[in-house]
């Protein structure tokens, strides 16, 4: 039996364990991305670690989530990073550069090596041929350390496409399409490959849009072949000799195979409040719009803003309207104003944005109270946006474009305007000037830290037992906005104690005082949850704040991938009901122990919960490896890092 192209490029980087799906490998990363929420937390854990310079071949430090700058915080954050960067040998890209995803796709990534980023759609790099997994800050130190990355060798599903899109259908249709078929759960461990003859009929950033997106269905990761696609792009970027040829076997093996027929693809959004909730466009015709927003890493590259703006050409943006458009990088940027697409954007009365995340994570263009908002973006959680009752429709550049100039949700098919096709450019405007190439490591470069840069809190090791209460008790799919919400709260990333005074917001204001009062009496905090809790980012501070409250354990009915790792690395233990109906028993604020658990987990024995309050015993299973049990009795990886060294 012949390989998959996932398996090639992970046997490739395999320095510990076997290739054997289920169980734990560690691989071998190449390149690392961290972008400004996540970086400040990752370069001062890097910073602990006490190293001269990162190993890896390559590492960019972006500023793409907090450019908006009101107050001092933004810019503390943007100059240590800049200076952390000279230090240990990290090019930095400026404010103003363009979202980490779009420019690391334009500018550095390569087929066949592996990424790893501090956020979630570090995925987009497998739109180019790369193993691009999203991870916590502290995994990403790691990396750039010269540290391996632990994943679960993954199931990998084949994704075989036929056909080619209609006019007026898209990479984000097709992405959504996916999520119809399989849902933002019960994807954990997968990684999705596409394949078959409709993969040369999409664009590389179309690729990428899909990839971008797998990561709302909770997969590893999901790539596509390197074919005379890829190279065409890369021959446009100016990279041409990073390109090489990868596939699959002709007759690899798959975890499954689903074919996917992209001409019966139609325009398709994911509904308030998850990106899993999706209808046809032509369904929800006459939904009067309030806003539109087109850009954020999943759909703003050059051909998506030149079609939209086509679209708009000569037409106006709807008086009820308010129409943003923020291109995904500098580069997008500067073709569209020299190929007048950007004019012709203004003209039609739409808002030119930075070219950043900004509206995507709610820290700007918050929708009016119960508005409707389109936007070409990833996520509609409920009050991402920044307002708490928007309602929020996840669609393509092409709905968004022409649903801007009716003010009611449109299929474009219905119009009966041609639709305009775009060519993808064959030589893209390089200009690498707001990129800080790093001159060697530099020991003498001063780190500059502003008062909002504090330093990492260090967990104790892990207690033989936990004695505390239940802090909190919430539902299913609890995303990392719920636990750690961005928005306007963004800017305390780097200031774990601010920060904390946020936790679960969205749900119960009174939860960080109550953790708080715990910790100062010796109790411990647990949380309580039910299926896919930590979906969405990978912020480690869903971690690393609660951590921070004194949290030792989440017992939950699932925990997704990116957080449950990060709950180890910050040395909280994931908990799993081994009878999901233990769920319904316990309620917030009972007094609980788990005894003997350090014991138990060294003897792969199921964890007992006592439930003092109401008087019963229940029994918990986890999934972790001896690494991770390791790891977690240290207190996190941080202190099981230095203590290896
Ligand atoms: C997001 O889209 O939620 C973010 C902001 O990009 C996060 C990273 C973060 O929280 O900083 C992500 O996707 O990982
Ligand atoms: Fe930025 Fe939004 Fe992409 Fe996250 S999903 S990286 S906030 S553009």
């Amino acid at each position: 039996m012949g390989k998959s192209l996932t398996r090639k490029i992970l046997e490739d980087h395999l320095v510990v364990g076997e290739y054997v799906p289920g169980k734990e490998i560690g691989i071998k990363i190449d390149q690392t991305l961290t972008q400004d929420a996540t970086g400040t937390m990752a370069y001062l854990q890097f910073e602990a670690m006490g190293l001269k310079a990162v190993k890896t071949e390559l590492s960019v430090s972006y500023v793409d989530h907090n450019t908006i700058q009101v107050g001092f915080e933004n810019a503390d954050d943007h100059k240590y990073l800049q200076t952390v960067a000279a230090k240990y040998g990290i090019i930095y890209s400026k404010a103003g550069n363009g979202i980490c995803h779009q420019v690391h796709l334009e500018r550095f990534g390569k087929p066949g090596k592996t990424l790893l980023g501090s956020d979630s759609h570090t995925t987009t790099g497998g739109g180019i041929g790369m193993i691009a997994i999203g991870a916590g800050g502290l995994d990403v130190a790691v990396a750039m350390g010269g540290g391996e990355f632990y994943i679960t060798c993954p199931k990998v599903y084949k994704i075989n496409l036929k056909g080619n899109l209609q006019p007026w259908v898209s990479a984000k249709d097709v992405v959504l399409k996916m999520l119809e078929m399989f849902s933002v759960k019960g994807n954990v461990g997968v990684i999705m490959e596409y394949a078959g003859p409709g993969v040369k009929n999409l664009t590389v950033p179309e690729r990428a849009t899909i990839t971008n997106m797998g990561a709302e269905m909770g997969v590893t990761t999901s790539i596509f072949p390197s074919d005379e696609e890829t190279k065409k792009f890369l021959k446009a970027q100016g990279r041409e000799t990073d390109w090489v040829e990868l596939k699959a076997d002709d007759d690899a093996e798959y975890d499954k195979v689903v074919d996917l027929d992209l001409s019966e693809i139609v325009p398709l959004a994911a509904a308030p409040h998850s990106p899993g909730n999706i209808v046809k466009v032509s369904d929800l015709k006459d939904l009067k719009v309030d806003q539109v927003m087109l850009g954020s890493c999943t759909n703003s590259s050059y051909k998506e803003i030149a079609t939209a703006a086509r679209i708009m050409k000569g037409k106006t943006v709807h008086p009820d309207v308010s129409f943003g458009v923020a291109p995904g990088s500098r580069q997008v940027l500067q073709m569209a104003t020299r190929d007048g697409y950007i004019g012709d954007l203004i003209d039609s009365g739409a808002r030119l944005l930075e070219a950043t995340c900004g509206f995507c994570i709610g820290n700007s263009q918050s929708p009016r109270s119960a508005g409707v908002s389109l936007r070409t973006s990833n996520r509609n959680f409920e009050g991402r946006s920044g307002t708490a009752d928007a309602l929020v429709y996840l669609v393509s550049p092409e709905v968004a474009a022409v649903s801007a100039i009716t003010g009611k949700i449109t299929d474009p098919r219905m119009l009966g305007m041609e639709y305009p096709k775009v060519e993808m450019p064959t030589k893209f405007l390089v200009d690498d000037s707001m990129f800080i190439f790093p001159k060697g490591a530099h020991e003498d470069v001063e780190i500059v830290r502003g008062p909002n840069i504090g330093a990492p809190p260090v967990n104790d090791k892990m207690p033989d037992e936990i004695k505390g209460i239940v802090g909190i008790k919430v539902g299913d799919k609890i995303t990392t906005d719920h636990i750690m919400p961005a928005g306007a709260r963004l800017k305390y990333r780097s200031n774990v104690p601010e920060y904390s005074k946020y936790v679960f917001e969205p749900l119960d204001k009174e939860f960080p005082k109550r953790a708080m009062d715990a910790k100062n009496k010796g109790l411990a905090t647990v949380i309580v949850a039910g299926e896919s809790y930590g979906q969405g980012s990978s912020r480690e501070h869903a971690a690393l704040c609660p951590m921070y409250l004194g949290v030792k354990a989440i017992i939950a009915k699932s925990v997704e991938r990116i957080h449950a790792a990060n709950l180890v690395n910050f040395g909280i233990v994931p908990l799993a009901f081994k009878n999901m109906t233990d769920y319904d028993k316990i309620e917030q604020d009972d007094e609980i122990e788990l005894p003997e658990l350090k014991k138990r987990l060294q003897n792969n024995q199921p964890v007992v919960l006592i439930d003092k309050a109401k008087n019963f015993k229940i029994e918990l299973s986890y999934s972790l490896s001896q690494r991770q049990k390791d790891i977690l009795f240290e207190g996190g990886l941080l202190p099981f890092t230095v203590k290896r060294k």
